[in-house]
């Protein structure tokens, strides 16, 4: 797990926050962080237990809590500070205990004791893909391995194919895991998109305040809303005379740990969490071309000097001028395109992939933005694992401006979240129409139907009954590719499911995509005339720029859905419109910029 500031198994238990501790122009904090770094300090205490030799029913209660820690809508920090951690379903005393040692001082002492036993490097074996803690067990028992190294070495040797449930085919799997995992833990971090936005608009809010500062913002692969963000790049305009004091200032920032660098333009610091930004001072009249040049993207920016070249101009971050030197453009943005023969483009069209073309013939596309989108179609409510009722979800949708919503609780099969029954799912319907018409905002009973591993939808004979029904895998994701691609396929071609919900199943660092031949998918979507979800939680973000573009070029329309489990969440849409934006998605790819009438002509004229 080489890039998430709080999933790494060793880094969670000392080091819990990623962004900025509150301050006073600190917008929300992105709780589904801080809970996952919580869910994994106790996923890791279980594991220890039982490569300790615990009886796992004895565990059991961890890894209960974890998991409705992970899907938990609200801060769980916040809630074990107020004393409320009984709150959240799944979590007892005992648990609750550990949680807020956990908080307290960085870890959890019966943690530390069972890790002391135990060979170092067991863990690391467990956070291969495909080795969980039965393999680890088993690895260590019956041929001592107790490192990465020495499991490589012994699958090379062929010393694992003779182990219950393993073959050779396995060992070769584990090869190329294990190739995989160095290579990811090499890299430098990078953290989600979400984390980085929270952190910088935290530290913009912060330093817009700070005497002097004419104008601040944030620039880099943040900007361009890349789905993961290396660094922060913080941009200041202010005149030399203050630049000083304001380097001072950001160094002093409370979520600064670490200053790495304090120069005459620049300032680096790590913040807590470990994420790097850099500050930037530029003179006012150079703020355009600043912004520009570290927006980037880097390819970007080569082609665009090259065209500039070409026009026998310079560009730079304090401008562009002409032969004789003379500053054409410079303050501003939009001019430093213009000066080139070019329209200024949205950030997240700068990755060099035809954007510069697309400029210069004014074929730029028209880009979707939040405003455009006029209802959610995938939330829950505390029916199942949201945390926030169907009242209070309607009204914040409505306050958000949303004009209709859908809700999509789990399905049956997912009893660990106390997923929807028909009986219920009636029940609910009738609550729908109630609520529909106290709050003034139009619902759609709808369900989050689990496509089984058979491709087959969970309650399929009650589907029709619905008015939005999102089709999503959340069991056994990791079945062999051709196998899943079966199995989605199949509920594609159900006729049941409006749309396939988070299609790959990855989480941000956490867990990779399911292995899926996307082609054919796609073109299962496209006949049936099912629509695609960019599922736009923090930490899913699931479909990806790629496969959202795949879908744009193969007609598939695209929902952009908040997945919200509580009325904070509702806010998620916007990480999803970055990456819609980076596949060059307009108002008429996405589904959901459609009003609900539009909505349902387009479902009836599917299912007819
Ligand atoms: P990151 O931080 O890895 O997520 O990606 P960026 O794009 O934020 O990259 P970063 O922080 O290294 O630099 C910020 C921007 O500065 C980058 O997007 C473009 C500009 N830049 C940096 N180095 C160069 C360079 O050598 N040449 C050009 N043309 N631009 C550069
Ligand atoms: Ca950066
Ligand atoms: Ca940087
Ligand atoms: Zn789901």
């Amino acid at each position: 797990m080489a890039y998430h500031c709080a999933s790494d198994r060793h880094v969670a238990a000392t080091k819990i926050r990623c962004g900025l501790p509150a301050g006073p122009a600190r917008r929300g904090r992105i709780h589904d962080v801080d809970n996952v770094a919580i869910a994994r300090a106790l996923v890791d205490l279980a594991d220890l237990h039982e490569l300790g030799g615990t009886l796992p029913f004895k565990v059991r209660a961890f890894r209960t809590a974890a998991r409705a820690i992970e899907g938990f809508g609200g801060s769980v920090a916040e809630l074990a500070k107020k004393g409320e951690l009984a709150e959240v379903r799944g979590v007892g005393d005992g648990v609750a205990r550990r949680i807020k040692e956990l908080l307290e001082t960085g870890k959890i002492a019966e943690a530390e004791a069972l890790r002391a036993k135990l060979p170092p490097g067991l863990l690391d074996l467990m956070n291969l893909p495909g080795v969980g803690l039965k393999t680890a067990q088993l690895v260590w028992q019956e041929r001592g391995i107790t490192t990465v190294d020495e499991l490589e070495k012994a699958a090379l040797d062929g010393r694992l194919r003779d182990l219950a449930r393993f073959g050779e085919k396995r060992e070769d799997k584990l090869i190329a895991a294990i190739a995989a995992w160095r290579k990811r833990a090499a890299a430098p971090k990078r953290r989600p998109l979400a984390v980085a936005m929270l952190a910088a608009e935290a530290l913009v809010a912060e330093m817009s305040s700070v005497p002097g500062v004419l104008a601040c913002d944030y620039a880099g692969s943040l900007r361009r809303r890349a789905e993961t963000v290396g660094d922060l790049d913080i941009l200041v305009a202010a005149s030399k005379d203050d630049a000083h004091a304001i380097m001072d200032a950001f160094a002093a920032l409370p979520g600064v740990v670490e200053v790495l660098g304090k120069g005459e333009t620049k300032t680096s610091v790590v913040l807590e969490g470990g994420m790097q930004a850099d500050l930037r001072v530029v003179p006012r009249e150079s703020w355009g071309a600043a912004m520009q040049y570290f927006t980037g993207s880097k390819d970007h920016n080569v082609a665009m000097r090259t065209l500039a070249v070409k026009k026998k101009l310079k560009v730079s971050e304090y401008g562009v001028f002409d032969e004789g030197g003379a500053k054409l453009a410079g303050d501003d943005e939009a001019a430093v395109y213009e000066a080139i023969g070019l329209h200024w483009m949205a950030p997240e069209l700068r990755e060099n992939r035809g954007e510069i073309e697309a400029s210069q013939t004014a074929s730029l596309p028209a880009l979707v933005e939040l405003a455009d989108l006029k209802g959610d179609l995938h939330m829950h409510t505390t029916e199942t694992d949201g945390k926030s009722s169907l009242d209070d979800m309607a009204a914040a949708a409505k306050a958000a401006g949303r004009s209709y919503i859908a809700i999509t609780d789990h399905s049956e099969t997912l009893t660990f979240v106390r997923g929807m029954t028909r009986e219920r799912l009636r029940e609910q319907k009738k609550k729908i129409r109630d609520v529909e018409e106290r709050q003034g905002i139009r619902l759609f009973a709808g369900l989050e139907a689990d496509i089984l591993a058979d491709g087959t939808m969970d309650l399929a004979d009650h589907l029709g009954e619905l008015e939005w029904v999102v089709g999503s895998v959340h069991q056994k994701l990791q079945m062999p590719k051709d196998e899943m691609t079966k199995r989605v396929v199949r509920a594609i071609e159900s006729g049941k499911i409006d749309c396939l919900g988070h299609p790959t199943g990855r989480q941000l660092g956490q867990r990779e995509p399911s292995e899926l031949d996307m082609e054919v998918v796609m073109a299962a979507l496209a006949k049936a005339g099912v629509a695609i979800e960019l599922n736009c939680s923090p930490l899913r973000l699931d479909v990806d720029e790629h496969i959202a573009k795949m879908a744009r070029e193969a007609g598939v329309p695209v929902v952009l859905s908040s997945d919200a489990h509580s009325v904070r969440e509702l806010d998620h849409l916007r990480y999803g419109v970055g990456i819609a934006r980076r596949a060059w998605l307009g108002p008429a790819h996405v589904l959901n910029t459609r009003s609900a009438d539009e909505l349902q002509s387009w479902r009836s004229q599917r299912r007819s």
